[in-house]
């Protein structure tokens, strides 16, 4: 049985579209401070694993505000709790930075040995090469896994969009004020937010995959 272990309700409300099997386990896992996401769901995955002893995913995932050079990115979770969803938004138009993609990367570890993403530790090369991968939303695959760590896959997904006023009641965090193709994330229900978010192709990329590794 899988485990997603978060502490966001909202993500397990969009997750449940793909994965049937799966329990959610509220567990808060120590996040390192890095400025690759790779590395921060891979790590992730790797301590969830410790403590649930179980298959588990984790996700981790960030608005990134192209005018502020990808600001709040892997610190969305400290923006939101100090300055505020609705202040992020009043400083991007203010300073007409509206461009924005969301970022989310699903990380998945068993405690197996599988073919695994390279290791994400964070060198100063792959730190260059984060965006790029990570859009591409598809995980790469080596045998760098550093002697000892435990092989972690990663899924990648990221949706481009515009920063605006707070409009909708639905979704959680950032989503009142991320609008993609007219309509905010907060104005679709999860299957619509689902179809084209960041979270709904980094899940699917994932429910492909692991629907060939469990017969
Ligand atoms: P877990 O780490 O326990 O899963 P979290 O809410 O801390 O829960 P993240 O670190 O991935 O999760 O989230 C970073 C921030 O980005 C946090 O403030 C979220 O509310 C926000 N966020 C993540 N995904 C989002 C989405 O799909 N829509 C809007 N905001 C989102």
């Amino acid at each position: 049985m899988l485990r997603y272990v978060t502490t966001n309700d909202g993500k397990v409300r969009e997750a449940e579209e793909y994965l049937e099997e799966v329990v959610a386990v509220d567990y808060d896992y120590p996040e390192i401070q890095a400025d690759s996401m790779r590395a921060i769901a891979a790590e992730g995955a790797r301590s969830a694993y410790r403590h649930v002893e179980a298959p588990v995913i984790v996700d981790d995932a960030g608005l990134f505000i192209e005018g502020f050079d990808g600001f709040p990115g892997p610190y969305s979770s400290y923006v939101e709790d100090t300055l505020g969803v609705e202040r992020v938004g009043r400083l991007a138009r203010r300073e007409d930075a509206t461009r924005a993609r969301f970022r989310c990367v699903v990380a998945y570890c068993d405690g197996d040995g599988f073919e695994a993403t390279p290791e994400p530790v964070d060198t100063e090369e792959r730190r260059g090469q984060d965006i790029a991968a990570d859009d591409r939303g598809a995980a790469a695959t080596d045998e760098s896994v550093a002697e000892g760590a435990l092989p972690v896959r990663l899924f990648a997904g990221a949706v481009p969009g515009r920063i605006v006023e707070p409009r909708g009641e639905g979704g959680f965090g950032y989503d009142p004020i991320f609008e993609h193709d007219g309509t905010t994330f907060a104005e679709m229900d999860p299957a619509e937010k689902n179809a084209v978010s960041h979270r709904g192709r980094a899940l699917a990329s994932f429910a492909e995959w692991f629907a060939d590794r469990t017969p």
